[in-house]
Formats: structure tokens, sequence, C-alpha cells
């Protein structure tokens, strides 16, 4: 985790503020289930009181949670590759990839282990610290892992972490990825429980908890967030956020992902979100998990640079960067550089150092 900031005056202010038994911004919130020094578990009610909350105040709050936990103004970047793309056969509204959905994407076959280690090298020298390889799979087969496993290993030796998101995992296969090298793991739950069924009918949240709980015992990073914008309320966005807070740990990186509404998927025609609304919604993430890296992610060619600086302002502290998400674009380098520039924001240097790439991963903090 990255060093705290370095600001006591200002920071013993900002708290004493928002401590304040008549602040409308106290900074208590999520409730210790069992003993006091136990996890923090967040009520539904208790994340959508967040949601309700007067903008400049739920701003206030997730600043102080922000600087308690973070350097304001360091930016963590992260390059996607997608390695394996399209031919899916889960049925994801949101998805490019699904076979199924009519849009122009091919069922292509996986990139060769040069060809990735390629696309790392240039994300590093661009100024990524962290190489994320997405695959179209609903699990991957073990003959299709084996290739992965080496493109982890020479990820990893050039001294970038490594993410992997490749679907639901079988016993035994996140293992073999952290043996490789695999920092982190990346598996959403995208939405709240009660409205997963309404965007997938090919498997449950269950089955991503699933996943999710054989990527921490095999001593993995968890990334795992979601996608706002699909017609959700707020309540349901609420419901997401509670439902990722009260994992424990809660996941070290936590994308907050914009639809990109893609024609040819069944929600192509969604109402555009209040842009607000999803500043909001960094702002609770920032608020509930106050350690983690919350990611900037997809949706951001489609953000003006103000919304995109109040998700900065609300405790966003990382972001895809290069001009490609998976499928879709993303703002290439030069105007991220030029609005990092304007924002002062420096980015954030790999938790580890090039000389630890070949050792194993650390256990997840
Ligand atoms: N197949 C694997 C899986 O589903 O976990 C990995 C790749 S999948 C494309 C990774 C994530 O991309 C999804 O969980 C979803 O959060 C995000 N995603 C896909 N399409 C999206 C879209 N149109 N807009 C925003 N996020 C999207
Ligand atoms: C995540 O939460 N978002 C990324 C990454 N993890 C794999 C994917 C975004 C995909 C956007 C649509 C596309 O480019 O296909
Ligand atoms: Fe397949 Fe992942 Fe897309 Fe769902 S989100 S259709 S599982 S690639």
């Amino acid at each position: 985790m990255p060093a705290i900031l370095t600001q006591p005056e200002s920071m013993d202010t900002l708290e004493k503020h928002a401590q304040r038994p008549d602040s409308p911004v106290g900074i208590q919130g999520g409730q210790h289930a069992g003993s006091s020094d136990g996890p923090v578990s967040w009520s539904v009610d208790a994340v959508a009181g967040l949601f309700e909350l007067p903008f400049a105040d739920l701003m206030f709050r997730a600043q102080v949670a922000h600087r308690e936990n973070h350097d304001p103004n360091a930016v963590q970047r992260s390059t996607l590759l997608s390695i394996k793309t399209g031919g899916c056969p889960e049925d994801c509204g949101y998805c490019p990839q699904a076979a199924r959905h009519d849009t122009g994407v091919g069922n292509e076959p996986m990139l060769s282990v040069d060809a990735v280690v390629e696309a790392a090298r240039s994300a590093k020298a661009n100024g990524a610290t962290r190489f994320c390889m997405g695959a179209a799979w609903r699990s991957p087969k073990q003959r299709d892992l084996e290739p992965v496993l080496a493109m982890v290993r020479q990820v990893r030796a050039l001294g970038l972490e490594t993410c992997a998101t490749l679907g639901m995992l079988k016993p035994g296969q996140a293992g073999q990825l952290r043996e490789a090298g695999l920092d982190y793991y990346n598996h959403n739950l995208d939405t709240a429980p009660e409205f997963y069924g309404d965007i997938v009918s090919t498997r449950t949240q269950d089955d991503r908890l699933d996943t999710l709980a054989q990527v921490r015992s095999a001593g993995m990073n968890v990334c795992c967030g979601g996608i706002v914008g699909m017609g959700e309320t707020r309540r349901q966005r609420a419901g997401l956020i509670a439902t990722l807070a009260n994992l424990d740990p809660y996941p070290e990186s936590v994308p907050i992902n914009h639809l990109v509404r893609v024609p040819g998927t069944p929600l192509e025609n969604e109402d555009a979100l209040d842009p607000l609304e999803f500043v909001r919604t960094v702002a609770v993430a920032r608020i509930t998990m106050p350690r983690a890296m919350v990611r900037l992610s997809a949706g951001r060619e489609e953000m003006s640079e103000a919304v995109q600086a109040l998700c900065f302002l609300a405790g966003a502290n990382s972001v895809f960067y290069g001009d490609r998400l998976l499928t879709t674009g993303n703002p290439d380098v030069e105007r991220d550089h030029a609005l990092f520039d304007r924002l002062g924001i420096h980015g954030l240097e790999p938790a580890r150092s090039a000389a630890e790439a070949d050792a194993v991963p650390a256990q997840a903090t």
C-alpha cells in the first residue's frame, strides 16, 4: 500500500471538523461486525445514506478518507491488453465480446506470448506500473492456462505488477497463477446481488464469489469492482458497493466502470447516467474501502476532463492507461499526460521494485 500522506496539520483540521458531533460529514459510517476491532460491516442503508449526502459533504468525507490513506496527487496506471478477444459463451448484457451479441467483435485466437510481452514492455516504457491481461472466457481450459502462465512470468520479469482476468477459476488454477507470479486477479461483481440476474443469466454472482474466495486462498491480491449506468437504481449502486466493502478483506483494487454502451449489446440504448452520480459512486467506494486503490475504469473516453478531475477529488487514485481497454477506446497517453499535468498529478511508483521482479507475489495485505 502506498505511503500515508504527510500533512499532519491540515489532516488534523479536516478530521476535527469531520468528527464534530453536529457535523453532517462525521467520519463514522460502517458498523463493526462483532468486536470493535473486527471488520467493518456496511449495511445497504448506511451506504445508501452516503449517496444521499449533499455533494459537498460527500466529497469532504471522501477526501478525508483519501488523504488519511493515500497521496492525493498520485495516480496509479494500469495498462490493459486483450490476450484472447471475442467468442465468449457467456451472455453478460454489457459485453461486446459475448458471441451472441452482434457487435462486430470477432472470435480471435489467443495472442502469442511474445506479442503480449512486447505490449507489456511498451506499456512500461509509457509509465504503466501494472499490466492486466484479459481473456473472453467463461473459465480457462488447462491448455489455455499454460501460455497465460508463461505470459505472467515474463511480464513480471519486466518489473511490472501483473494482473489477469480470465473468468471463473477451477480448483487449482488460482494456485498455478500465483506460482507463476500473478499479483492481482480481476473478477468483478459488476452490480448489486438483486440486479445481477437482469444483466447475466449464464452464471450467478455466487459463482463470482466462489472464484474470489479461491483467489484469496491462493494468496493473490483481489481486483474487484463493478459497472454503473446499466439501469440500476441508486440503492442498487449502494448494494454493489456494500457487497464489495463487506468482502473480508475488501479488495485491494476496486475498478469503477462506467458502462460503455456498445452497439449490438442489449444495453446499447441504456439512458446516460448523471455524471455527478458516477462521481458519487467513486466517493462512496473511497469512504467504504479507504485503503483500496479505486480505479476510474471503463467509460473515461466519453467523460469530460472536469468530471475526471471530480473523480480524482472523490478519491479515485488509479486509471486504465493506454488508448485501448479490451475492445473499446480509452484516452491516449498524451491526453492523460496533459490532464495529469493540469491537475498536478504524478504517476505512482510500482509497489515493488524491478529487483523483486523474480520473487513470488507478496501475501495480500
Ligand atoms: N471474461 C472475464 C470476466 O467476465 O470476468 C474477463 C473479461 S470481462 C470483459 C472483464 C470486465 O469488463 C467485466 O466484468 C466488466 O466489468 C467489464 N466490462 C465488459 N464490458 C464492459 C462495458 N461495455 N462497459 C464497462 N465495463 C465492461
Ligand atoms: C475492469 O473492471 N474493466 C476492464 C478490466 N477490468 C478488464 C475492462 C473494461 C472493458 C470495457 C469494454 C471493452 O473494452 O471491451
Ligand atoms: Fe465473456 Fe467476460 Fe464478456 Fe461476460 S464479461 S461476455 S464472461 S468476456
